[in-house]
């Protein structure tokens, strides 16, 4: 097994109205992204945003001028990844005109989540998303290869009858792991009743955003911390008290900007712990300069899986990356827009902890009295 890292060229098309900043922190966002998935960045290009080409999905020049630098990189790149919703019959033209894998966004945020998929819950629901991206893609002459060929590769042409076995093949897997999802969720449905008596609190927020140092520092579990996109996939819950307050709390899957909705959908199960709790910490990485996005973000997702109406704790966190000014503007700035519950702390730097541990109880103990009607939300 080579152990390089397979090199990318990285495709970004910029949005139609996006800021030089918010293109910078895309594309870093993105390198992060390949760099999660385990491959390395040899190349960037960036486009400005034009009407994409229902056969190659960018315009021809550009995948002329690509095709140019591949032939002349040729030994340094391995893959091309183009940062959009690629259709089969694109993916199979470009790789056509540049002689080089393709994959998209979907297929790299598959690959990430297949890697860190840790219980046999997690892997199946990756395995489903990953089947099901595969299946009109099938026809391909390059294709993303399943993990135990190590990622992206070639496929051999296998002719017309061979496609139809593999579809058939694809398709019988699918229907297995739904009814072994479905399992799943009948054995998670039975635990959560088990427990039905403490409330339930969930962390949530933006990817590495540090949901698992938070849950890691509360309940002294051993969580895996990592400083990649979504380290974590599964769903651990523990029992806490604090001041006197038990509770149980849920670290799970972080969101990111879009994320594929079949990946969304594929984590139902895994994400019921958010949809069912009683109160939310919604945390933010308070040093990113695009937090408010990712709470926008954050909060559309939400509301896509149902959770829109939960009571939220702000928890911004990571303070100790900002300079004392820095920090006084932003809790200025934000406390002058939201009236919402908010605390501002490192759980690197254990900063303001108490202030986090007092305002989960106060807020606990408000929704026992008043039900969920005490939901309040920011941004709204
Ligand atoms: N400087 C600083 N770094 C932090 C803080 N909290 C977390 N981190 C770092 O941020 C990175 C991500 O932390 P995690 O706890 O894994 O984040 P997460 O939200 O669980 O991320 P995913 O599971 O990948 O979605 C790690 O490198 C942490 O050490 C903080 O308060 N300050
Ligand atoms: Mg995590």
């Amino acid at each position: 097994m080579n152990s390089q890292p397979l090199r990318a060229l990285v495709v970004r098309i910029e949005g139609p109205a996006e800021s030089p900043e918010q293109s910078e922190e895309y594309l870093d966002e993105l390198v992060f992204l390949v760099h999660s998935a385990g491959y390395g960045v040899q190349e960037v290009r960036s486009y400005s945003w034009r009407r994409p080409d229902p056969a190659t999905f960018l315009t021809k020049g550009r995948v002329e001028e690509i095709k140019a630098l591949l032939d002349e990189k040729k030994d340094n790149i391995d893959f091309v990844l183009v940062d959009a919703d690629l259709s089969a019959v694109q993916v199979r033209n470009l790789e056509k005109a540049w002689e080089k894998p393709v994959t998209d966004r979907e297929g790299l945020i598959l690959e990430i989540f297949a890697r860190n998929a840790r219980t046999a819950q997690a892997k199946a629901q990756v395995e489903l998303a990953r089947l099901e991206y595969e299946l009109p893609r099938l026809a391909h002459r390059w294709t993303h290869l399943s993990r135990e060929r190590g990622g992206i590769g070639l496929r051999g042409g296998g002719g017309e009858q061979q496609l139809e076995a593999d579809r058939r093949k694809l398709r019988r897997q699918i229907t297995q792991l739904k009814e072994k999802l479905e399992a799943f969720r009948r054995q998670a449905e039975v635990r959560r009743h088990g427990r039905e008596t403490l409330p339930r609190v969930a962390l949530v927020g933006y990817t590495n955003v540090g949901k698992s140092t938070l849950m890691r520092l509360i309940t002294k579990a051993p969580i895996l911390v990592a400083d990649r996109l979504f380290a974590t996939l599964d769903t651990t819950t523990r029992k806490v008290v604090l001041n006197g307050t038990p509770f149980l709390l849920s670290d799970t899957v972080g969101f990111i900007r879009l994320l594929p909705p079949r990946l969304l959908e594929a984590f139902h199960t895994t994400l019921a712990e958010v949809r069912e709790a009683d109160l939310l910490l919604l945390v933010v990485d308070a040093s990113s300069p695009g937090y408010l996005e990712q709470i926008r973000t954050v909060e559309r997702t939400l509301e896509t899986i149902g959770a829109a109406e939960i009571p939220l704790l702000i928890v911004m966190n990571k303070i100790d990356k900002l300079t004392p000014d820095q920090r006084e503007l932003l809790e200025e700035s934000w406390r002058a827009q939201n009236p919402y519950p908010t605390v501002f702390i490192s759980a690197v730097a254990k900063l303001n902890l108490e202030a986090l541990y007092a305002a989960i109880v106060q807020l606990l103990a408000e929704i026992k009295k008043q039900g969920r009607e005490t939901s309040s939300r920011p941004l709204s």
